[in-house]
This record gives structure tokens, C-alpha cells and sequence, in this order.
């Protein structure tokens, strides 16, 4: 097996947010890498995934199979890392233990292949009530452990509504290595690292996955638990991470920038950025700026998903679980106003009513950040000081496919 990488120094990189934003689907060579072990070549005519644990029928699964002998469904969903923002966190609060991701840990796609539910069905599950399904990866260690693996419900595995998918394709192409070729989990609505990538391995079972990345990683410790340490004894005491919080960030401007009048159209300052709404309480409805520390707030305009375009696709909502571009065109008199310490802020709202807060609690692993958007240390200048002018910052036209 061709490994690319390796467990010491895997690929984790994200793009800058700035780029992040230009499109609505985020292509698959823009989209975040975030791995726990080397990448593994995996050769899609030979692999197969087992189905097996509580079910009448064990299954072997070929990727053949999966195309052809099962009805094929498309979602778009954000896959985010639930470090996502860590480094907001470690410098706004307290220093975390962790990867120093900025904004740009999260991405938005379209995922295509068949329901694990039908699959499931298939292999006839035998167990009721409280349950899990555990989705593994053996093709390679990782860091902390000798597979890759996480689990989620198996109520939500059942039902064809929380459209959780043996992904094979990624906003219309065959995966990539990088994000998981030949089959992921994709489960929209749940942080990125349940969706184990290069799956191999899925299993009915009464318990959650024991693997090192659901026991003793990404989980919210209350904020006491300060050292590793003190984690040891603490991580069974707490549940894994399942939803990702309502959440909101400035794309543009960018902190520290310096922005020049006259380059302005109209004397109005572009802010914009992406916002996410709350596990499964999408879409955002409503993103608002506030230049006053939230004394006031003024909306800003979503471009995508348009309002009128939000509908149901087969008792589905279709945008349910991406995120949403946004952005708000402060008018000439607010942005004269901009001093070096104002604070620009965005907060989001979802349509379950989950309003995005300004005061966040610390913890050790600093996942689940979320609090208001945030670009300060800005200066509003009259004239260009230097000879080299930069092109204002426009959105362009906001492109809905990768
Ligand atoms: N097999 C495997 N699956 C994995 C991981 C991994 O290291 N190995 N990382 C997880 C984490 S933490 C995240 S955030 C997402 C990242 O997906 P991406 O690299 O496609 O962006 O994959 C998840 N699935
Ligand atoms: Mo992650």
C-alpha cells in the first residue's frame, strides 16, 4: 500500500479565508486537508467495505455495488474540523492544545452516493434502541492510535432524513485521496472527525467506537480540566462531540488592514464572510454587524443560499447543513468612523433560533469555538500613502458551482 505523508507529519493545511468564501461550493482542491495519519492509495476495484456486527446479513461491499446496486442521493453539506477558529480561542482566551487553525478548517460540498440507511436495510440490522455504528479506517496508523474510527447513532444512521452517506463522490467527481478516495462517511449536521475517510470497516454494535479520536479527543472538557493530565481521568466522564455549534466569521477585511478612502466605491466598506448554523437547525437565516461591542446591529445581506431558492427537496431541506455566504456594505459615515481599536463583529442566526454569542467558554482542546466574528486594528486612511495601489475588494460574482 502507497502512503503519502506519514503518522509523524501528516497533511493538515487549510486556505486562506479570504479564498474560502469566493464560492459558495468549495472546490476539492481548495478544501481543508486534515489527517491523523499518512494518506493511503487506496485501489477502488479491489477494496471493500464490511458491513457486519448486529445484522442478519454480514456484507461485503464493493465500490461497484455501492454505484450501482443502490439508489444514489446528492447533499450539500459544510464539513468543519471542530478545531475550526482554535486560534481565536488561544489568543482571545487562553492558550489550547492543538492544531492553530484560523477560519479556514471548513468547507462546503456537494457529496453524492447511497444512504447507509438502505444499506443497512440490506443487511437486516438486529438490534433496537440505544445503539451505535462505528465506521472504521485499518489502512493505516495514526498518531494516537492503529486505525481511524468514530461512530454516531444508529437511530440517525437509520433514518434516510439525516442523509448519512457512503460518500463516493465529492461536488460531482469520484473523491479524492485527500478527502477520503474511494469511500467516506459523510453525516451532514456532525463535526468533520466522524467522517472517517478511506472507510473500510462498518459495525452495529451496543457501544460507541473506541477509538483514541471518539474516547479521549475531540470533546469539550469543562474548562477546570487545564492540563493533559488532568485530561487522563476526565475524557470518559464526557460525551463526544456530535453538533457543531451556530457560528459566524469575517473573511474580509482582514485584521491590521489599512484601508484607503478613496478606493472605496461610494465610501463603503465590503464586509463579508461565511456563517454556520447549528447541527441540524439550518439554514442561517440571518447574519447581522455590530461596530458598537453589540450595543446595536445592522443586517447583512446573505448572497447564498438566496431565500428564495431555501426549499425542500423530497421532505429534505436542501440547505439545511451548508453554510451561507454573507456579506454587508458598511455605509461612508460608519466607516469613517472605524478607529484602530474598533471591533467589527458578526453573529449569526439559524433557523432552529440559534443565535451565535459573545462570551465563549475555555477548553483544554479548544474545539467548538464560536464566538461573534471578529476584525479589529483596522486604520481608515484618506489618501494612498505609497504608489502601488491595491484594487478595491469586491465580491465578484459569487460562483455556486466548484
Ligand atoms: N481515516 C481518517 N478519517 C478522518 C481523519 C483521519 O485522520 N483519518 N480525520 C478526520 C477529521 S479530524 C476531519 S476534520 C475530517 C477532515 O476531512 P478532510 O481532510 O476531507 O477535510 O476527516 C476526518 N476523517
Ligand atoms: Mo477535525
Amino acid at each position: 500500500m502507497l502512503l503519502e505523508y506519514s503518522v509523524e507529519k501528516p497533511l493538515n493545511r487549510e486556505p486562506p479565508v479570504e479564498e474560502l468564501v469566493k464560492s459558495f461550493i468549495t472546490k476539492a482542491s481548495t478544501a481543508y486537508d486534515r489527517n491523523h495519519g499518512p494518506l493511503p492509495h487506496i485501489n477502488a476495484d479491489s477494496h471493500y467495505v464490511r458491513l457486519d456486527g448486529a445484522v442478519s446479513n454480514v456484507l461485503e461491499l464493493s465500490i461497484a455495488s455501492l454505484r450501482n446496486d443502490f439508489k444514489q442521493y446528492e447533499v450539500i453539506s459544510a464539513l468543519q474540523c471542530a478545531g475550526n477558529r482554535r486560534h481565536t480561542m488561544r489568543t482571545e482566551l487562553k492558550e489550547v492544545d492543538g492544531i492553530d487553525w484560523n477560519d479556514g478548517a471548513v468547507c462546503n460540498c456537494t457529496w453524492g452516493g447511497p444512504l447507509l440507511a438502505d444499506v443497512l436495510t440490506k443487511a437486516g440490522v438486529t438490534i433496537e434502541g440505544d445503539a451505535h455504528v462505528a465506521f472504521s479506517c485499518m489502512q493505516t496508523d495514526c498518531q494516537e492510535d492503529r486505525y481511524y474510527g468514530s461512530s454516531i447513532s444508529l437511530a440517525r444512521c437509520m433514518d434516510p432524513k439525516s442523509r448519512v452517506m457512503l460518500a463516493l463522490d465529492m461536488n460531482g467527481s469520484p473523491l479524492n485521496i485527500n478527502h477520503g478516495a474511494p469511500v467516506r462517511i459523510v453525516m451532514p449536521g456532525i463535526p468533520g472527525a466522524r467522517w472517517t475517510k478511506w472507510l473500510d470497516r462498518i459495525t452495529v454494535q451496543r457501544q460507541e467506537s473506541n477509538n483514541f479520536y471518539m474516547q479521549h479527543d475531540y470533546k469539550i472538557l469543562p474548562p477546570f480540566i487545564e492540563t493533559r493530565a488532568q485530561a487522563k481521568s476526565y475524557w470518559h466522564l464526557v460525551p463526544p462531540l456530535q453538533s457543531m455549534p451556530i457560528n459566524s466569521v469575517i473573511a474580509y477585511p482582514a485584521r491590521n488592514e489599512v484601508i484607503k478612502l478613496d478606493n472605496l466605491i461610494n465610501g463603503e466598506l465590503e464586509v463579508a464572510g461565511y456563517a454556520l448554523p447549528d447541527g441540524d437547525s439550518g439554514p442561517v437565516v440571518k447574519v447581522e454587524i455590530s461596530i458598537d461591542q453589540g450595543k446595536s446591529w445592522k443586517e447583512a445581506k446573505i448572497m447564498y443560499p438566496d431565500a428564495a431558492e431555501v426549499a425542500e427537496d423530497d421532505g429534505v431541506d436542501k440547505y439545511k447543513w451548508g453554510w451561507s455566504i454573507w456579506k454587508y456594505r458598511m455605509n461612508a459615515d460608519d466607516t469613517r468612523r472605524i478607529k484602530k481599536d474598533t471591533k467589527i463583529w458578526s453573529r449569526a442566526l439559524d433557523r432552529g433560533g440559534n443565535l451565535q454569542k459573545g462570551d465563549i467558554e475555555w477548553n483544554l482542546r479548544g474545539v467548538g469555538y464560536n464566538g461573534y466574528g471578529e476584525v479589529k486594528g483596522l486604520e481608515v486612511i484618506d489618501h494612498a500613502i505609497s504608489e502601488c495601489e491595491e484594487p478595491t475588494r469586491r465580491m465578484a460574482e459569487l460562483s455556486v458551482s466548484a
